[in-house]
C-alpha cells in the first residue's frame, strides 16, 4: 500500500540503530533559489553527519515516498521548477497519484515517524501568520506538532509570522515550546524576539529525555525546539521590521493565498536585503541540523 524507499545511507542506519535526523525539502524547492538550495542541502545532511547521526532528507518522488534522497535524487529535486508543496492534506494524494513533491515540516514529522525518525531538523515551523483574523491562515505544522510524536528543531518561527498568536496555538495544543541556551523565544533570522519561551533547556539530553518521558506517558504529539540563530550570523529584528511589513504589504496587494505566502514572502524578503535573509537561513538551518544529531544521539544512547 505504501509505497516507501529508503536511501542507501538511512537503510544501513536502520539496521545498526544509528541516530537518524530528518530534514524537509521544502525548504529546498521553496525556500531557496537553485542553486544554493541544493549547495545547502548537501552541506546540512554533512553537518548532520560530522555530528555523528545519518541525514534523511524526505520528498515525494513519481508518487514514492523518499525517506533519505541520494544524491543525484537531490540533486534533480532542486532544480525542478513549479513543484508541489505537500502537507498533511496533499501528501497521501500526491503518492497515490504519483507526483513528486516536496514536504513541509507537518508532512516531514508523519513520514520520519512513519519509518521509525524522532528526531527532525529544519529552519523555521510555519505558524499564524499576521492577518490571521482575516485571512485564517494558520500552518498546518502546528496541529501536526500536536499530534506526531516528532522533535522538531528550528530556530523559532519566521519574523513573517504573528509570533505571539503563534505562541498562543503551541500553548493550546499542548506543544511544549523549548528555547535552546536562552530564555526568549528566537525569531528565525534574529536570536531574540521580546517572547518568552515556555521552557528552556540548555542540553541536548535534557531535550532527548523530555522526548522520552512524552512517549512512556503515551502524550501523542512532539515538541519544538526552538535554537537561536549564531549571534555572528543574526540579522538584528530592527533592520528587518521594515522590510518583513513591506513585503506582508505587497502579498496583501497581490493577493497572495494559501500555500503560495510563505514562498513569496521568503523571495520578497531576500531581494530586499540583498541575499542576507538567505545567508542567516543557510546558518541557523545548519546550527539547527547540529543540534539535531546531538539529539538523536542522546536518544540512541536511552534506548
Ligand atoms: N523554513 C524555511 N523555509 C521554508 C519553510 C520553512 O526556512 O520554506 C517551509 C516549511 O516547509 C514549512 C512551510 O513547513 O514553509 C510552512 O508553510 P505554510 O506556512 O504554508 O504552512
Ligand atoms: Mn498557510
Amino acid at each position: 500500500m505504501i509505497d516507501m524507499k529508503y536511501s542507501r545511507e538511512v537503510l544501513a542506519a536502520k539496521e545498526n540503530s544509528r541516530p537518524i535526523v530528518a530534514l524537509e525539502s521544502t525548504i529546498i524547492t521553496h525556500g531557496m533559489p537553485h542553486p544554493r538550495n541544493v549547495e545547502t542541502a548537501e552541506r546540512v545532511e554533512q553537518d548532520v553527519r560530522d555530528a555523528g547521526a545519518v541525514p534523511a532528507t524526505i520528498a515525494v518522488i513519481d508518487g514514492r515516498l523518499h525517506i533519505g534522497l541520494e544524491a543525484d535524487e537531490l540533486t534533480a529535486l532542486g532544480a525542478l521548477k513549479g513543484v508541489a508543496k505537500l502537507s498533511r492534506a496533499d501528501l497521501a494524494a500526491a503518492m497515490a497519484t504519483g507526483r513528486t513533491g516536496a514536504t513541509t515540516v507537518a508532512a516531514t514529522m508523519i513520514a520520519a515517524h512513519h519509518a521509525g525518525i524522532a528526531v527532525f531538523a529544519t529552519g523555521g515551523i510555519g505558524g499564524v501568520h499576521r492577518g490571521a483574523e482575516q485571512s485564517f491562515d494558520i500552518s498546518a505544522d502546528l496541529q501536526e506538532l500536536a499530534q506526531t510524536p516528532v522533535t522538531v528543531v528550528a530556530a523559532g518561527a519566521k519574523a513573517i509570522l504573528d509570533i505571539e498568536k503563534t505562541l498562543e496555538v503551541l500553548e493550546t495544543l499542548g506543544v511544549p515550546v523549548i528555547a535552546h541556551g536562552q530564555d526568549n523565544f528566537p525569531a528565525f533570522w534574529s536570536a531574540q524576539s521580546v517572547h518568552a519561551a515556555p521552557l528552556r533547556m540548555d542540553d541536548a539530553a535534557s531535550i532527548a529525555r523530555a522526548h522520552a518521558v512524552r512517549g512512556a506517558l503515551g502524550l501523542p504529539g512532539g515538541q519544538l525546539v526552538a535554537n537561536p540563530i549564531p549571534a555572528a550570523d543574526e540579522i538584528p529584528a530592527a533592520n528587518l521590521a521594515p522590510i518583513i511589513t513591506a513585503a506582508q504589504t505587497e502579498a496583501d496587494r497581490l493577493g497572495i493565498r494559501g500555500k503560495a505566502v510563505t514562498p513569496f514572502l521568503l523571495q520578497r524578503i531576500f531581494e530586499s536585503t540583498r541575499g542576507a535573509s538567505l545567508d542567516a537561513n543557510i546558518a541557523l538551518v545548519r546550527n539547527n541540523a547540529h543540534l539535531a544529531a546531538r539529539i538523536a544521539n542522546e536518544l540512541a544512547a536511552l534506548h
